[in-house]
């Protein structure tokens, strides 16, 4: 494929470098990394890929909203480098910290593990009212997955045992696919999952009123979605693609749906743009941004 223009806009023109994140309604950060994938990476080429796409997309929700007025910055990313695991996400919480105490965040994966810290970060600011919507094939509650205890299968299982977000403060969304562990590790606790077949069964409406329902206690909500939530014939380019999945239309009634609620941030990982056809998965993540600034701003 080949992009027209060299100097690419980023954002459909809204990106604005000179805004301070304070003076921002939405922030945007890329999370470059992919060293946590159970299975196929390429998962660190997606912000940038996501980016290139944003700029020859009009600014409007697909029902007719002008986005003209939404102030977006775009701080780049925030990569890696030579830094272990374990450090790089401790300057993903701190920059994650920073940036939900300033505006509303939304961070472009990488990997699912990077959402670790992004939740520690939600959860640092926001306490015990925060509940986490989690749109995935899979449960990542593993304890450990590869000998690595931060993998990308690991996300909310140190999100709860080490950051100590309770469980019930989770909905799990899209579930088609469990790890022996974590069916050892639910077995006696109320954990609030909605499988595929379900969502399917009852429609979007009716899927996120039952979300809504499982996380009334809460307050504000984070919404990280793994792309895998979608269907592989939506959505090819990712590590560990799931059938069973949804289409880009079940997720944005989904969204649409859950927009009645307070989110203070998101982030969209698994993207994996070495893996994708014709850029598919890039393009539905990059609309699934901007529909989410019509939806949840
Ligand atoms: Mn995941």
């Amino acid at each position: 494929m080949k992009i027209r223009n060299s100097q690419p806009v980023i954002w459909n023109g809204l990106h604005d470098r000179n805004l301070k994140p304070e003076d921002a309604d939405v922030v945007i950060m890329g999370l470059p990394f992919d060293k946590a994938t159970s299975f196929r990476q390429g998962a660190a080429e997606a912000p940038d890929r996501i980016r290139l796409l944003s700029g020859h997309i009009s600014p409007t929700t697909e029902d007719g909203r002008s986005l003209s007025d939404i102030k977006v910055l775009d701080i780049g990313d925030l990569t890696p480098e030579k830094l272990r695991q374990e450090e790089y996400f401790i300057s993903v919480e701190e920059k994650a910290t920073e940036l939900f105490k300033k505006s509303f965040p939304i961070f472009i994966g990488g990997d699912h593990s990077v959402s670790i810290p992004l939740i520690q970060a939600a959860f640092s600011v926001y306490g015990e009212k925060l509940g986490v919507i989690h749109l995935d094939a899979h449960l990542d509650l593993c304890e450990e997955l590869d000998g690595n205890r931060l993998s990308h299968g690991c996300t909310h299982r140190r999100v709860v045992e080490e950051n100590g977000l309770n469980l019930e403060n989770i909905c799990f969304a899209g579930i088609r696919s469990f790890e022996q562990q974590e069916l050892k590790f639910l077995n006696g606790l109320q954990a609030n999952i909605l499988k595929a077949a379900e969502i399917s069964r009852l429609g979007m409406e009716k899927a996120a009123a039952m979300i809504k329902k499982n996380l009334q206690h809460c307050e504000v909500y984070y919404l990280t979605l793994d792309i895998d939530f979608l269907d592989p014939a939506t959505a090819p380019g990712t590590g560990t693609p799931k059938p069973g999945g949804f289409t880009s239309r079940e997720l944005f009634t989904l969204l649409k749906e859950l927009s009645s609620l307070k989110f203070i941030g998101m982030d969209v990982v698994e993207v994996s743009p070495p893996l994708d056809q014709n850029d598919i998965t890039s393009f539905v993540a990059q609309r699934t941004i901007t529909e989410a600034w019509g939806y949840f701003l």
